[in-house]
């Protein structure tokens, strides 16, 4: 990309990639995030790096350094995109305003009720028998079956219309989830691993022997998937059904 020097520009990154979280940096950089998942946020400094599992997004705005220079958005080590600064007449960009926030329900933590879903490995592995296919994730005990097209009948929670709910996330297993509920949107307000400065998304990339607390007023009625958008791991059994009724 070739951008013009010292303007303020603004970058989407979308992670299509279905297994691998992107360690994502820009190293040299001014650059501050704006939204998370579609989501603003008070814009804050990207700092080090930003963890981008499967199908998460985010927007950034990036101070175009001098004529000449060159930028690189990088996973880690490797560089994903160079970012080439061109000679330009106009004078310096300014940071955009902080963007409107989304019209999401705030949940109430104090009449919510707490549920608990635990994601850990399935005992039942390829080779066990020749029926069916080969689970190796469960939530709450029970790996989603891929061929199964009746699942949707059997969610494993059944939220009340407008009723506000904590979701306790536990991360059994040393694998990264990005943990994806279609349908709503919810409030990220803490880990037992990391500061979260609570915000609004879709996906909350689930680390390590994590346990993350969500929230959500469950305000749109239907039978919703919750699973991780890791494609393997959810072809294997991360993956159930939530109910909103
Ligand atoms: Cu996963």
């Amino acid at each position: 990309l070739e951008l013009p020097a010292g303007q303020v520009v603004r970058l989407r990154v979308l992670n299509l990639d279905n297994t691998v979280t992107y360690r994502l940096n820009l190293p040299g950089a001014e650059a501050r995030i704006y939204a998370l998942d579609g989501h603003p946020i008070e814009p804050r400094e990207l700092g080090k790096e930003y963890w981008l599992g499967p199908g998460m997004r985010i927007d950034l705005a990036v101070r175009v350094p001098a004529a000449g220079q060159e930028l690189s958005l990088r996973n880690g080590p490797m560089r994903l995109a160079t970012l080439k600064s061109t000679a330009t007449t106009e004078g310096a960009g300014d940071w955009p305003a902080r963007l409107p926030r989304n019209p999401v329900a705030e949940p109430d933590l104090a009449r919510a009720e707490t549920l608990r879903f635990n994601f850990e490995w399935s005992a039942k592995l390829a080779g066990v028998d020749d029926k069916g296919p080969a689970k190796y994730w469960q939530i709450n005990g029970q790996a989603w079956d891929i061929n199964d097209k009746t699942c949707a009948d059997r969610p494993i929670a059944s939220l009340k219309k407008d009723g506000h709910y904590i979701f306790e996330l536990r991360n059994m297993a040393q694998y990264l989830h990005p943990i994806h509920l279609h349908g709503l949107s919810f409030k990220v307000l803490d880990s037992n691993r990391k500061k979260i400065i609570p915000y609004f998304t879709d996906t909350y990339l689930l680390g390590k022997n994590e346990v993350a607390r969500i929230a959500l007023v469950a305000d749109n009625p239907g039978i919703w998937m919750f699973h991780c958008h890791v494609i393997d791991h959810m072809e294997t059994g991360l993956m159930a059904a939530i109910e909103v009724a």
